[in-house]
């Protein structure tokens, strides 16, 4: 498709494109200038998003899908298939055949190569249910100068759903695991963009020990469904709290690695970042970049949208969610002044490890004008999000700087 039209030469949307949004929308569209480059608001493509969809999820790519969720799309406290973002680094399988569908257990370390059906994943081992939040570790990436190449998400490429599965621990060590295992890597049956049948589009995976945890699930079922095509069905990989590239859709074999898993999208600047702070731009010798782990401190405003006109005197209930990778949220606190004064909301415990927590606060605005809401969460280890944007690095993972939003007080 072409959007030439709509964008100037540094590919924002144009300041006619942005006046006609707005009449169509009939309503303001708050830091519609500050849209990333190249973005077209699907409603201007006329555009369509992938079957279940929410029509107001923005498209980045859609060869392959690329979907982000708007941050006010974020509210259920249990993400719905139809507000999840989608992150496709290939093409999904054509035909899913689910009562033929099989997962192959082999690599290095394990004691044996087993197949399993998905009905013997269903049967034979014990189901469990977790809330998980997965975040892409591009999340934020728009964040960055100078910019990094990739889909530019804003603050939507995470979700926190209930998956149902078995633990990837039951299915290995019914396997049996050798004791030099390092590694997990996963592959999916999704195809290359080339159409190079002998090309992988992605295949990561995580430590052992990640692997071992009870959270980690081979699941099935999605908010007590079948898992949307989209999002792996009908067997997939669920890992929380890492980046969520390292949760393999469309699952049809786990290797037991005695090697830090090299499969595609392992090494060079994929998922890796700078093992030390450099300055922006900077060229990072392969050696010096390190696989992104638990992924950091990080929290949503998910009510009210950015842009809200409120009447002078009300008082306003912000809320939203915050996540810390591995670890959980201690503290979180919102500012309307610019961050020179903080105010404590309350937080709720997460589901289980791993979910993330709902927080709220009540504020009182001094007068009328223009505020911003500024939200910080606080990890368990005592480490909060930065205000600003944090340390650079050449893909633009992990920016977890505080999400803000505006709002107008008349
Ligand atoms: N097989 C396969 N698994 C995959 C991907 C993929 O392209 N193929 N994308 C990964 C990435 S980068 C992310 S962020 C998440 C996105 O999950 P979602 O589309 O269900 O939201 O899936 C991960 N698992
Ligand atoms: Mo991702």
């Amino acid at each position: 498709m072409n959007t030439n039209n709509f964008h100037n030469r540094r590919g924002f949307l144009k300041k006619s494109v942005l006046a006609s949004l707005v009449a169509t929308l009939g309503t303001e569209v708050a830091f519609a200038d500050k849209m990333p480059a190249h973005y077209t608001p699907l409603i201007l493509e006329g555009g369509e998003l992938p079957a279940g969809k929410n029509k107001d999820l923005i498209v980045l790519s859609d060869r392959p899908w690329n979907v982000e969720t708007p941050a006010h799309l974020l509210d259920d406290a249990v993400t719905p298939a139809d507000k999840m973002f989608i992150r496709n680094n290939g093409n999904p399988p054509s035909e899913v055949d689910a009562k033929n569908w099989s997962l192959t257990i082999d690599g290095e370390s394990a004691k044996a190569k087993k197949t399993f059906t998905l009905q013997d994943l269903k049967t034979k081992f014990k189901p469990h249910t977790y809330q998980l939040t997965l975040e892409c570790g591009g999340n934020g990436r728009n964040g960055y100068n100078p910019p990094a190449s990739g889909n530019q998400w804003g603050e939507g490429a995470v979700s926190c759903a209930e998956w149902t599965g078995v633990r990837l621990k039951d299915v290995l060590e019914s396997v049996g695991i050798k004791p030099d295992a390092v590694y997990i890597g996963y592959y999916g049956q999704d195809t290359h963009l080339s159409g190079d049948p002998k090309k992988v589009p992605i295949s990561r995976g995580v430590p052992i020990k990640k692997a071992l945890e009870d959270e980690t699930l081979l699941a099935w079922a999605m908010n007590g469904q079948d898992i949307p095509i989209m999002h792996g069905h009908p067997l997939r990989l669920v890992v929380g709290g890492w980046p969520a590239s390292t949760s393999g859709k469309w699952l049809s074999r786990i290797s037991i690695r005695n090697i830090v898993h090299d499969g595609e999208k392992m090494g060079g600047d994929s998922y890796r970042v700078p093992a030390y702070p450099v300055e922006p731009g900077a060229e990072v010798p392969d050696e010096d970049m390190k696989i992104i782990e638990s992924m950091p401190v990080k929290s949503v405003i998910t009510y009210p949208r950015s842009g809200a006109i409120l009447e002078s005197g009300q008082s306003l209930a912000v809320r939203g969610h915050a996540w810390a990778g591995d670890l959980s949220i201690k503290e979180m606190m919102v500012s309307m002044d610019y961050g020179a004064s903080w105010q404590k909301c309350e937080l709720k415990a997460p589901k289980n490890r791993l979910a993330w927590q709902h927080w709220t606060a009540n504020l009182k605005f001094p007068g009328k004008g223009y505020y911003e809401i500024w939200a910080k969460a606080t990890d368990s280890m005592g480490k909060s999000q930065p205000m600003v944007i944090p340390a650079w690095n050449p893909k633009g993972y992990i920016n977890n700087a505080c999400h803000r939003i505006a709002v107008k007080v008349v």
